[in-house]
């Protein structure tokens, strides 16, 4: 068990709120700091600002227990958890400034004997550039006690919890702790054991930066290779569902899902951290990203085929806009790109957006006079062309008969006959 009994938690978004809330709900003291106000106004009524199945729950328990409040500005406390967005910049690098915000907000407090925690998803040796910061402006404290100077330890601590399952995962997945000394390591692996069922597996700070970008950079290569077999088997006429299915029956064979590009903010961003680290050695997951990239715009294209071989001006459904099935969040969703290149690309075409768990178009489409927002039943009535971009169970409901004469581009693969329901599931 840990000696820790207060916790600032540094930005209150989809990983820092249920870390500290769950943190706060089993009996530690948690402030949590955000820059937004509304954010930090929400949760001190014990309201959540976005959607996260039984967090509400847990940040209204602990509010109302007292365990848990928020602030705008960092205080004095005995741990720190860092839990900021680590962007990438057009050149692929990782943007640390919020990394740094947070380590000016921290820097101040410090007294000796505190640990900081980095948990955002970030580069090799961000955790070490955080220590580096941190102690620039705080000479008179040291990583290891050289001199006398009163020590402060820094780990990493990587989140690997799914959205949407967030509550459930952060407690049952087993997770990687690494020290940039092995007492930073140790004191951070009694901390999260407060509420971590998973095993918690201690290594040093660079190698677990590395393991969360390779987890993420593994399932980003191996749906590159489904997309790719995509698009080869749509050469060869053949149906890369099927194939799939069949190559799947072997033993040691797990080929996942095609689909119409890669979203979401992890899968897409984490391994372009690891090329930036080592831009000649990551071949293969250079690549991956590049396969995976480049395939909204073969999406685009086969949508415009099949519109202007109507010859009329066509109306084309675009079911879907979250970055995958039976979510609200849109963030890098690659329909969004499909959808707006098509509303640009063709001109005289009336494109109908369908995306069921949202209630008004996103920046991207909003305000064009040849996109609208519709529901499933009258965009599939409409509609000549009808290219499926998301897995929604709302739309795998559809009947055949609704598509008869239709032309249909299905890049998730759910209305073809036989599809093999458990492949599929096991993918995702
Ligand atoms: N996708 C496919 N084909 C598939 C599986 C997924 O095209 O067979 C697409 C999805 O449609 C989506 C994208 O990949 O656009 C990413 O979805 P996902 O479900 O694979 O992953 P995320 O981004 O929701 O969450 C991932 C998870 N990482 C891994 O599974 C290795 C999660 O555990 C991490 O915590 C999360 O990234 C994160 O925060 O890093």
């Amino acid at each position: 068990m840990t000696n820790i009994k207060s916790v600032a938690v540094i930005g209150l978004g989809y990983i820092g709120l249920p870390t500290a809330a769950i943190l706060a709900t089993n009996g530690i003291e948690v402030v949590g700091v955000d820059v937004n106000q509304n954010t930090v106004d929400a949760v001190n009524r014990g309201e959540v600002p976005f959607v996260e199945p039984d967090l509400s729950v847990h940040v209204a328990g602990a509010v109302s227990q007292g365990h848990l409040r928020a602030t705008t500005s960092t205080p004095a406390s005995e741990a720190y958890i860092v839990a900021v967005p680590t962007p990438f910049r057009a050149d692929h690098t990782a943007d640390l400034s919020y990394i740094e915000a947070a380590a000016r907000g921290i820097a101040p407090q410090l007294k000796g004997g505190e640990l900081v925690i980095l948990e955002s998803t970030s580069p090799p040796r961000a955790t070490r550039h955080l220590a580096d910061y941190i102690l620039a402006l705080r000479p008179d404290l040291s990583l290891d006690g050289a001199g006398d100077a009163p020590v402060v330890h820094f780990a990493h601590c990587p989140e690997r919890v799914l959205p949407g399952r967030v509550m459930i995962e952060l407690v049952t997945n087993d997770r990687i702790v690494g020290g940039i000394t092995a007492e930073a390591a140790r004191l951070a692996k009694d901390l999260y054991s407060v509420f971590c069922q998973g095993e918690i597996l201690v290594t040093d700070d660079v190698t677990a930066e590395m393991a969360k970008l390779v987890e993420n950079s593994y399932r980003d290569v191996n749906i590159a290779f489904a997309n790719e077999l995509s698009v080869i088997s749509d050469n060869l006429g053949i149906d890369v569902w099927e194939l799939i299915r069949l190559a799947n029956h072997h033993p040691r064979v797990n080929i996942l899902q095609p689909g119409p590009g890669v979203g979401g903010h992890c899968i897409a961003v984490d391994p372009w951290f690891i090329v930036a680290a080592a831009p000649e050695e990551s071949r293969l997951i250079r690549t991956a990203r590049e396969v995976n990239d480049a395939k909204p715009e073969w999406v685009v294209a086969k949508v415009s085929e099949a519109a202007q071989a109507l010859g009329r001006p066509p109306v084309i459904a675009a079911l879907g806009l979250a970055f995958k099935a039976n979510i609200d969040d849109l963030r890098e969703s690659p329909s969004i790109g499909i959808a707006a290149a098509l509303a640009d690309q063709l001109a005289d075409a009336t494109l109908l957006v369908v995306e069921p768990h949202v209630n008004a178009l996103p920046k991207a489409l909003a305000g064009r006079s040849n996109v609208e927002l519709t529901a499933t039943e009258s965009a599939l009535e409409r509609a000549d062309v009808v290219v499926v971009l998301v897995d929604h169970d709302e739309f795998k409901a559809v009947s055949a008969e609704t598509l008869a004469g239709k032309s249909v581009i299905d890049t998730r693969g759910i209305w073809r006959a036989g599809v093999d329901q458990a492949v599929a599931a096991a993918a995702v």
